[in-house]
């Protein structure tokens, strides 16, 4: 007879959004970011001999991986598996197969023994069927440990709140193993108004017979103990902009879980993860003149204030203010040039905020048509970017045909992610 030895305590680890792969403006150091990211998580989990680790969606940022990344892929589960710490993974947006391929890359890494993909299957006319996993075909959404069940939803979209019923009708009330949840969904109380999102309603059935609701999908950290979800944000800063965003862009990381096997006391240290540095700040540049050696030297003596090492970071500068000349359109190329030689960045940008001398405003004239005050604004934008004024036109044009289509709805936007807008002006440029 087998012997087997249940521990009183479960100890795992719950993270998400790792986005292999993903280097925003191509940035070399950022696919190499995301990779040390999730080395962190790893080295985690073999030092603290946990049981297994939850990737709740994205593991790759991309559906279509290059070679690149699923060698980087690899080499990062290849020290769980010697280990033997499991790692039960479900699909994401970014990563589920396609309509065409249904095999995704993470269907090979669990074909390859990597990893232990968890999503419902389809009956034949298309709708979601929870069922065990089964060890030879790798198919199914529930997997049964000796201490515990998994379950993997994967990304249900509009119809988590079905797949919630049906996975609350399958565990039997008076299921004896604890029961974790993976689901790569956000909690609508979380997300911005119109997003869509699970309500915390629609959780009631399930809450009552699972132990821990493991979330994804929603970049930044947040959690519920009594209603027992969790969500602990990707583990690094995804998009650039998303460090202009968000003030806590420090608080990245993962969940190390406790759960007891007798109380079911879920007790979670939330772990960070040392992420690439960036700095965020405005320069008031009031009272010096449009030379770039002026503005820039007065930008150094601001990042000098708040960075003090010389790693290499990520610099989002606004320049605010008034300049004594009078001047608002500034060589923003020229400026990021002569910053690149005093500080170290691996990516730069440069706002150009200023206020001309008589206000600047914009004065609105009577009987001007919506079109007439956009196409004004837009101007104005790009006067600030300092473009050139003949390239004014066409770029208006540009962003005037995306505005039209995103009203439409003709364009689709992951509201999640934000829109890219330089990926949708460069496809305009290429197509104009
Ligand atoms: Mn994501």
């Amino acid at each position: 007879m087998e012997l087997i030895i249940i521990k009183n305590n479960i100890k795992f680890i719950h993270c998400s959004d790792i986005h292999l792969g993903a280097n925003p403006y191509g940035i070399e150091e950022r696919f190499e970011d995301m990779g040390r990211a999730f080395m962190q998580v790893v080295a985690c989990a073999i030092s603290e001999r946990v049981e297994f680790i939850l990737i709740v969606g994205d593991f790759f940022h991309q559906k279509n991986l290059n070679a690149k990344t699923l060698e980087q892929a690899v080499n990062l589960l290849e020290p769980l598996k010697n280990a033997g710490i499991p790692v039960y993974m479900t699909e994401g947006n970014h990563d589920m197969a396609t309509y065409t391929n249904i095999y995704s890359w993470l269907d090979f890494l669990c074909q390859k023994e990597y990893i232990y993909l968890l999503k419902p299957d389809t009956d034949d006319d298309g709708s979601p069927i929870l069922r065990k996993r089964s060890g030879v075909n790798k198919i199914g959404g529930i997997l049964e440990r000796e201490d515990s069940y998994i379950v993997g939803l994967g990304y249900p979209g509009a119809t988590a709140g079905v797949m919630i019923n049906k996975l609350s009708a399958f565990i039997p009330d008076n299921e004896v193993k604890p029961v974790i949840i993976m689901l790569h969904t956000g909690i609508d109380k979380f997300l911005t108004e119109g997003m869509g999102g699970l309500r915390e309603d629609e959780l009631t059935l399930v809450i009552e017979k699972s132990d821990y609701i493991a979330l994804g999908h929603i970049h930044t950290r947040y959690d519920n103990k009594d209603m027992k979800y969790y969500n602990p944000g990707a583990i690094e800063n995804v998009k650039i902009e998303s460090l202009t965003k968000n003030k806590d862009n420090r608080d990245k990381g993962f969940y190390l879980v406790n759960l007891a096997h007798d109380t079911r006391k879920v007790d979670t240290e939330f772990k960070k993860v040392d992420i690439r540095n960036s700095i965020n700040i405005e320069v008031d540049i009031t009272g010096l003149s449009s030379n770039v050696e002026c503005i820039v030297s007065k930008i150094k003596a601001e990042v000098d204030k708040v960075h003090t090492n010389n790693d290499d970071i990520i610099l989002n500068i606004k320049l605010i203010g008034t300049l004594i000349d009078g001047v608002t359109v500034l060589d923003i190329n020229a400026l990021k040039k002569e910053v690149k030689t005093l500080i170290n960045v691996i990516y730069i940008e440069i706002l150009n905020n200023l206020q001309s001398k008589n206000s600047g405003e914009l004065a609105l004239k009577e009987n001007q048509t919506r079109e007439e005050i956009d196409r004004e604004v837009i101007l104005k934008l790009i006067q600030n970017e300092g473009f050139e004024e003949k390239d004014a036109e066409k770029l208006i044009n540009i962003v005037m045909h995306i505005k039209e289509q995103a009203t439409e709805g003709t364009i689709t936007m992951d509201m999640q992610e934000g829109m890219d807008i330089k990926g949708l002006v460069e496809k305009y440029v290429d197509n104009a």
